[in-house]
């Protein structure tokens, strides 16, 4: 355990927990900080202040500081060290086939700054070359080409904010409450604003057949040359071919120097490292479309292509892990909503596990297919609470509860886990995860 705490530290004690999170197990939470805590809030601004006298001088204001670009890229402040993407401990075998989760529990707002993006690798980051590098665009098309990134740097473009997540996110907590921290539960989810050229425009360009294409396949250049096939409907909508990300290239380990990205639908289908995109009349069936990323059934079958992310919603804080330090006090619960399908039209909020639920308010922009930002005042009253939340779309669809989704999908799934999710508040003030 990492002893560090960020500055939210103060009100909730948010120790980072790195324990082990292999499927199925609960884990045993930490106890974290009280001690350190209650002497850090105790020494607050508002301590042993009198009306009328002044602030005592800091050291910062006797000396000159650093002198301006002493870091010609900037980096987070020391303090924030603990404010790290984290991979769940055991979940994977190796370190290029892995996950390295957003740390949601230290985030404002909606856009995931690019350095804490989660990343899901399946052969390791490669290291491409934007000066080499090629995007082939062939298939039934009258104009079979290939692009350099200088070409595709000259096309008309877009900027749009969109949520990313993983199709097996959430995935742990199948079959119970496995992972002790919204990191590890949710963190397979970030958003950002990501610009590029619509993958229609590059279509149009070739001049794609519009009467006998109805699929088109994706791929990468890394050591997964990873595949997937994308529904024509969809890359005619709204998917992107992405080369920036948060007003700059994207980092190598989210596919630099180009990606597809289509919004709303599950991470795999937003190919990285993008070299070839071909136009077909029917699905490919890759490997990543048949062994990987379908549905396993209660009755035994397996649903093959889940392309949207349906609705949901988690509160990021208070969230497990975390512990509330004053007793009775006021706590601002915040969490993120967002749906595939569109924008979020409402998010509710229950402290006492769903009996009662009223409403979040929603931090504007509301954008569809991106991150919502939700807040709801809360005083604690210091017994134990069950803390939820749960969105509804612009379709009317509503998240629905675990146990409503396991009486559809069972509990042998890994992938597309949208339920509620539930934060346990004890009477000490620690927060855990549980299912109820
Ligand atoms: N070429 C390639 N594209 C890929 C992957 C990969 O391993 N190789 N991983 C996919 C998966 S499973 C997800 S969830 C997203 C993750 O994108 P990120 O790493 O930028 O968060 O990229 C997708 N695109
Ligand atoms: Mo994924």
């Amino acid at each position: 355990m990492d002893k560090k705490k960020t500055l939210q530290g103060r009100l909730i004690n948010a120790p980072v927990v790195e324990r082990s999170a292999q499927p199925g197990a609960r884990r045993a939470f930490l106890r974290g900080l009280a001690g350190a805590s209650a002497a850090l809030a105790s020494g607050g601004a508002a301590a042993g202040f009198t009306p009328g006298e002044p602030l005592p001088v800091p050291d910062s204001m006797k000396r000159l500081g650093k002198p301006v670009a002493a870091q010609p890229y900037s980096q987070p402040s020391p303090h924030e060290a603990n404010v790290v993407r984290r991979q769940s401990p055991g979940l994977t075998r190796t370190n290029e086939s892995s996950i390295a989760f957003t740390p949601l529990q230290n985030l404002f707002g909606i856009i995931t700054p690019s350095g804490l993006h989660f990343e899901r690798d399946h052969a390791g980051v490669p290291d491409v070359d934007p000066h080499q590098h090629l995007l082939a665009l062939h298939g039934l098309v009258a104009r079979p080409k290939r692009y350099t990134m200088e070409d595709i740097l000259r096309m008309p473009s877009v900027s749009r904010v969109h949520f990313l997540e993983c199709g097996a996110n959430t995935g742990m907590e199948w079959g119970n409450a496995a992972v002790p921290t919204v990191q590890f539960t949710h963190g397979m989810l970030s958003c950002a604003e990501y610009t590029g050229v619509l993958l229609s425009t590059l279509l149009e360009d070739v001049g794609f057949d519009a009467k006998r294409a109805r699929y088109l396949l994706a791929e990468g250049a890394d050591g997964a040359a990873l595949t997937r096939t994308i529904p024509l409907a969809m890359a005619l909508d709204d998917a992107i071919v992405v080369y920036g990300q948060n007003g700059e290239m994207l980092r190598p380990e989210n596919g630099y120097p180009l990606r597809l990205f289509v919004p709303g639908v599950q991470g795999v289908s937003s190919v990285k490292w993008l070299r070839r995109i071909e136009v077909g009349d029917q699905p490919w069936h890759t490997r990543e479309e048949t062994l990987h990323y379908s549905d396993l059934l209660p009755d035994g079958k397996s649903r093959q292509f889940t392309w949207i992310q349906e609705a949901k919603s988690v509160i990021t804080s208070p969230s497990g892990g975390m512990t509330l330090l004053d007793k009775g006090g006021y706590y601002e619960i915040t969490g993120l909503a967002w749906s595939g399908r569109g924008s979020i039209k409402r998010v509710d909020v229950s402290v006492d596990g769903g009996r009662n639920w009223k409403t979040a308010t929603l931090q504007t922009p509301v954008l569809p297919k991106a991150l919502t930002r939700f807040r709801f005042d809360w005083v604690w009253d210091g017994s134990p609470a069950l803390l939820q939340s749960r969105c509804i779309d612009a379709t009317g669809y509503v998240q629905p509860s675990i146990k409503q989704l396991r009486e559809v999908r069972g509990t042998r799934s890994i992938y597309h886990n949208n339920a509620v999710q539930t934060w346990q508040v004890l009477a000490s003030g620690e927060v855990r995860n549980v299912q109820v």
